[in-house]
């Protein structure tokens, strides 16, 4: 059935993103794709929290820290239990155990050969910007109390980004090379979680375009932070995505 288009819905779509309509949150298609998508952030919570703690085992000397990491991250993963529960969804977590078993599976290897750099880069580089880039596109369409609690997070994820940011700075000419070889193998899992997860972010009306340019756009200021030049960069992409 067609529906009739009233002059004030061609104004605000008009407005070219500025008054973004905000999505029906009781709506069934709604609830539905926040069951996966939320479980899926849960559940990234949890696993940053495991795999902050693990690092700890990797680098002794900064257990401490590495573990006031991971207490953030339980936060974080209760928030967006109450942002389930405030909609009235259920969380499906076997859909998002799935959805993180790639990228457990290569951390888990990584940490049993105590490779403390291919899991810095999985964790605090790509997951964190994979995180900070969801939340941020998140914000703006995210309901009034999700909104508030999302805000509280990303903050604290650009603080794990830079605690991974400024160890591989420190050990740049060590790292350098497993760095590169981390990257090949898993940022092409990060773009098939980002094509996992864009239908179901589309109807959070969270644009695929948006999610992958955030990302990048996050993950390449920490990599030329490290040390990495333009060219690096470039390098690592096309190596990945073989472009
Ligand atoms: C790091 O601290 C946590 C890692 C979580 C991974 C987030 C991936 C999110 C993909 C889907 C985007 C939806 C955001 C909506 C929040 C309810
Ligand atoms: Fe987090
Ligand atoms: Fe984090
Ligand atoms: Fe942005």
């Amino acid at each position: 059935m067609p529906t009739p288009v009233t002059s004030e819905v061609a104004v605000l779509d008009g407005q070219a993103g500025s008054a973004q309509a905000l999505p029906d949150f009781s709506s069934e298609a709604y609830k539905d794709a926040y069951s996966r998508i939320n479980a899926i952030v849960i559940e990234g919570e949890q696993e940053a929290h495991d795999n902050y703690i693990s690092l700890g085992t990797l680098i002794p000397e900064q257990a401490d820290e590495l573990a006031r990491l991971a207490r953030m991250e339980m936060k974080h993963m209760k928030g967006f239990m109450s942002c389930g529960r405030n909609l009235g969804v259920e969380a499906d977590m076997p859909f998002a155990k799935e959805f993180f078993g790639p990228l457990h599976g290569n951390f888990q290897t990584a940490l049993k050969e105590g490779k403390v750099v291919t899991c810095l880069l999985i964790q605090a580089l790509l997951i964190e910007a994979f995180a900070i880039s969801a939340y941020h596109i998140y914000i703006p369409v995210a309901d009034p109390f999700a909104r508030k609690i999302t805000e509280g997070v990303v903050k604290d994820e650009y603080t794990h980004l830079n605690y991974g940011q400024e160890w591989l700075k420190a050990n740049f000419e060590a790292s350098r090379e497993e760095l590169m070889e981390a990257n090949k193998v898993n940022l092409p899992l990060i773009r098939s979680m980002l094509e996992q997860v864009a239908k179901d972010a589309a109807v959070l009306k969270m644009e695929k375009e948006d999610l992958i340019e955030d990302f990048l756009i996050a993950y390449q200021e920490a990599l030329e932070e490290i040390g990495f030049t333009s060219r690096d960069i470039a390098r690592m992409a096309a190596a990945a995505l073989s472009i």
